[in-house]
């Protein structure tokens, strides 16, 4: 068959796969440090806080490692269209091939590299302070230095917060002072929260009768919004605010503020705990 001998010919050419393998290469010099610049600059949650800031790293790694990939199964799809593609308009089955072991090999050993890679990488990450996730009530990634402890507490429907360091302070907004390493312990009265303030790139369940604890190091003031990120009832969707970083000057006055507008109702607050009755085993009977 006179027609079949040119694409077949084609399909042996040995000098397709080092083709494609070197338009794949140049594509990935080329284009890998532009995905990684322009993302950059988008990828959440931004760099208000070291945390955040260090998510970004790791999200800008991980499209640095990604863009290749994408770009292998882009290169090959748009080679095999053009380069493959069935000219003549007969409709004719391709050549039996059942494998090939060099790519085979190839491959495993190159994606199996990249997401080792990649655990390795996120694993060491989350263990630089905790990375802003919730680590439950005796955290693994502990930063140094002093730290202010403040308590968030999740209840349907609203946040409130509490400073053990001032008294058991409660109050119904977040506000904190800036260049301060944050302790945050989350917990509930109720049902299942989670207390998420996205500019601080933390976010930690809130579960009743646990103590979740997390670690923010703030930046300069700013404000950043808090939601609730777990679906808590009726009125879940509007379990949001917007909380605040202040300098250090502000944060006092706030404090004493805070202090005087609170003093007639906090004698019917419970004591500063870590947790609060109800127990929830208690609460079930
Ligand atoms: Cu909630």
């Amino acid at each position: 068959m006179a027609a079949a001998a040119p694409s077949t010919r084609a399909a042996r050419d040995p000098s397709h796969g080092r083709r494609l393998i070197g338009a794949w290469i140049l594509l990935s010099v080329i284009l890998t440090p532009i995905v990684v610049w322009l993302a950059g600059k988008v990828i959440p949650p931004g760099n208000k806080t070291h945390q955040a800031s260090e998510q970004v790293f790791d999200n800008q790694w991980i499209v640095a490692v990604s863009t290749p990939v994408a770009l292998l199964m882009i290169a090959f799809f748009l080679y095999t269209l053009i380069v493959f593609r069935a000219r003549d308009g007969e409709l004719r089955d391709g050549p039996p091939i059942r494998g090939d072991a060099r790519i085979q090999i190839t491959w495993i050993v190159i994606t199996s590299a990249a997401v080792l890679t990649l655990a390795v990488f996120g694993t060491y990450e989350l263990l630089q302070n905790g990375a802003g996730g919730g680590q439950g009530p005796d955290p693994v990634a502990v930063p140094s230095g002093s730290k202010l402890p403040v308590q968030v507490i999740g209840q349907q429907w609203e946040f409130t917060y509490r400073y053990p360091t001032y008294g058991g302070l409660e109050t119904p907004h977040l506000v904190l002072p800036a260049d301060r390493q944050i302790e945050l312990h989350v917990t509930s009265l109720d049902a299942i929260h989670s207390f998420w303030a996205y500019e601080l790139g933390v976010k930690a369940d809130a579960n009743p009768g646990v103590d979740n604890v997390a670690y923010v190091k703030l930046k300069s003031p700013t404000t950043f919004h808090i939601h609730c990120a777990e679906l808590c009832g009726l009125w879940h969707g509007y379990m949001f605010d917007t909380g605040k970083v202040v300098s250090q000057s502000d944060f006092a006055a706030w404090i004493k503020q805070q202090q005087a507008q609170f003093q007639p109702v906090s004698q019917y607050l419970p004591r500063y705990a870590r947790s609060y009755y109800p127990d929830p085993q208690r609460r079930a009977g």
